[in-house]
């Protein structure tokens, strides 16, 4: 089926001064516009129309002859993912039990922050870090180009987006600094805690 591109959660300038408006008008509007109308174009009137994005992406991941499906399909989500990862006033840190399980499991927060730091300073060329949980256990991981935990039985709760086309308009060669403004000033705990809530249901 058809896959919606989601509207933006929040306006286009609304992540300045650390992501500008620039950025996220070709990111969102440009970018993540031509992944999804990619994927409904090529899976229009095939036997996956009638599956959703998340079903595809899984059922195809690694099959060289549907390559450009799975890469068009698995960029439409995770961008749509990443809008959520991010939000105006975020950063900080999570609360209740997620805040517990990510010192529990990476032995405390900022153990974490570091790791997370590392994974998307270090994911070599273009490509994604995550917080996912997957066998019980909070992880971070990172992806490479349209690669995405979907297809490993993970379940992501947050991901950073370390295409250059996340950030260079505003950071050029500055990736860690890209990082670093998101992982203090943007991410949105919300929507991890929420994640977190229905992946241990
Ligand atoms: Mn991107």
């Amino acid at each position: 089926m058809a896959y919606q591109h989601p509207p933006l959660p929040y306006a286009e300038n609304a992540l300045e001064p650390h992501i500008s408006a620039k950025t996220i008008g070709f990111h969102y509007g440009k970018h993540h516009t031509a992944y999804v109308t990619n994927y409904n174009k090529m899976v229009a009137g095939t036997e996956f129309d009638s599956k959703s994005i998340e079903e595809v992406i899984t059922a195809i991941a690694g099959d060289k002859e549907r390559a450009g499906i799975f890469n068009n399909g698995a960029q439409a989500w995770n961008h749509t993912f990443y809008w959520n990862s991010v939000a105006p006033g975020g950063g900080g840190r999570p609360s209740g039990t997620l805040l517990e399980k990510i010192s529990t499991d990476f032995g405390s927060f900022e153990a974490f922050t570091e790791e997370l730091k590392s994974a998307a300073a270090t994911q070599f060329g273009s490509g994604w870090a995550w917080l996912v949980l997957g066998d019980d256990i909070l992880k971070v991981v990172k992806t490479s180009n349209a690669e995405t935990p979907l297809t490993t039985g993970q379940k992501p709760l947050l991901c950073i987006d370390v295409w250059e086309h996340a950030y260079y308009l505003d950071y050029q060669n500055r990736r860690p600094d890209y990082i670093a403004n998101v992982i203090d000033k943007l991410l949105n705990w919300k929507f991890a805690e929420d994640n977190f809530r229905d992946a241990i249901q």
